[in-house]
């Protein structure tokens, strides 16, 4: 098993849900945290719970280039050396079909997952490069290989996250780098629904119903284990659903 005990682990998103489980578990395992997140009190929160692994932890809005640059800057020589960065932060807005659906949402979600997430991989790979050294875990999911009635932007944002990081995979073939894309599907126990039905709670639950979904756990576990495998072993996509979900959705309509 890696000694996680001089590694320095920056997770992107991790005032709730996946990036919040992810944390606590490489703090379990002795890693050094660079956490960031928007809301500055949760990250207070998560770095007083995780004292006993050295925490950097600073407010980050991946949409702002600028701020991503100097959050990276501002990095303390004792957390810069980052080898793996986890691309958690991410959200999907509305369930409407596209005719219907918000543009502000669809701005929203392409700026999130899919600029936000190359902007913070562009700014933490030249260190990664440099050293020869380094592991990016993107947050994928299920919507960006199945399509679903409403998924439209939110699933093509999840697209665009697996063939990047099947591209950087290519880019980075002469390093000792990898790159993973976890693809999660239904997972219960976030934030998640209540982001994308705009914090209407009765909607959110009824998403989970009757189900025994994935949980933020589960997740970070794969991130874990595609982490700690042998250097020379680079696991490419994982793709996990609760076993009460399947793919299989082609839809016919009958007129
Ligand atoms: P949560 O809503 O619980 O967590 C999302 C995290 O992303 C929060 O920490 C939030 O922090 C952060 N975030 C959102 N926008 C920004 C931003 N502009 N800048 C920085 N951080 C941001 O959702 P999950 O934990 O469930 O989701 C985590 C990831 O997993 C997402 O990428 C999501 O798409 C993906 N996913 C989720 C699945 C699910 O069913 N739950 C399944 C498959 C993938 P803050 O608000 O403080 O900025
Ligand atoms: C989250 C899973 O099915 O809601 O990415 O798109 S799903």
């Amino acid at each position: 098993m890696i000694d996680w005990t001089d590694r320095t682990v920056m997770i992107t998103g991790a005032t709730a849900g996946f990036g919040a489980a992810i944390a606590r578990r490489f703090a379990a395992l002795g890693a050094r945290l660079v956490l960031c997140g928007r809301r500055t009190e949760r990250l207070a929160e998560l770095a007083r719970e995780l004292a006993a692994v050295p925490v950097y932890a600073a407010p980050l809005d991946v949409r702002d280039r600028a701020a991503i640059d100097a959050f990276v800057a501002a990095l303390p020589p004792a957390f810069a050396a980052i080898v793996l960065l986890v691309n958690n932060a991410g959200l999907a807005l509305g369930l409407d079909r596209a005719d219907l659906a918000d543009p502000d949402d669809w701005d929203i979600m392409i700026d999130t997952n899919l600029k936000g997430l190359v902007q913070v991989t562009r700014a933490i790979l030249p260190g990664m490069v440099a050293r020869d050294r380094g592991h990016i875990i993107n947050i994928g999911s299920v919507a960006g290989s199945h399509p679903y009635p409403g998924g439209n932007v939110y699933g093509a944002t999840k697209a665009a996250v697996a063939q990047f990081s099947a591209n950087l995979q290519a880019d980075l073939i002469a390093t000792r780098l990898r790159v993973t894309n976890i693809e999660p599907g239904l997972c219960g126990g976030s934030e998640f629904s209540q982001v994308r039905f705009h914090g209407d709670a009765e909607r959110a639950a009824g998403v989970y119903q009757g189900t025994e979904p994935l949980t933020a756990e589960d997740v970070a576990e794969a991130v874990v284990w595609a982490a700690s495998r042998p250097p020379h072993v680079n696991i490419s996509r994982i793709e996990m659903m609760p076993d009460c979900q399947a793919p299989g959705g082609l839809a016919v309509y009958r007129r």
